[in-house]
């Protein structure tokens, strides 16, 4: 559970402001946005990567979602936002427990990433 730098922030053993929090997952600002709304949506449980996601986590992925369009909502950027998840160390992903990010307040363009 706190292996990771995210596992430690849910266990409050590093300290972080959560925008949002249910039984399942919170959501925090991201420390490094890449927009000026980049918001982390991440499990309480501790699923390392994407693909490590079981049978039994399906109801927690869809729970996921549900949140990250709450947070949409609660920060107003609900009509243009983008969820990515990074998976794998190829993919860019840095911290080895699943999470979502909500990247919102810059433009879009057609086509582009
Ligand atoms: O995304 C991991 C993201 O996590 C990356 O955008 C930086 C962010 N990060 C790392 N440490 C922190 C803390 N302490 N608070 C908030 N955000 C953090 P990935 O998809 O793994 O590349």
């Amino acid at each position: 559970m706190t292996d990771t730098i995210f596992g430690k922030i849910i266990a409050g053993e590093i300290p972080s402001e959560f925008i949002y929090e249910d039984e399942h997952c919170i959501a925090i600002n991201d420390i490094a946005p890449q927009a000026p709304v980049h918001v982390l949506v991440i499990p309480k449980k501790a699923i390392p990567r994407l693909v490590d996601a079981e049978a039994d986590d399906q109801a927690l992925l869809g729970h996921l979602m549900l949140a990250a369009g709450k947070v949409a909502k609660q920060l107003g950027v609900e009509e243009a936002f983008r969820l990515i998840v990074n998976n794998g160390e190829g993919a860019g992903q840095t911290v080895f427990h699943l999470h979502l990010h909500i990247i919102a307040g810059r433009t879009f363009a057609e086509g582009q990433m």
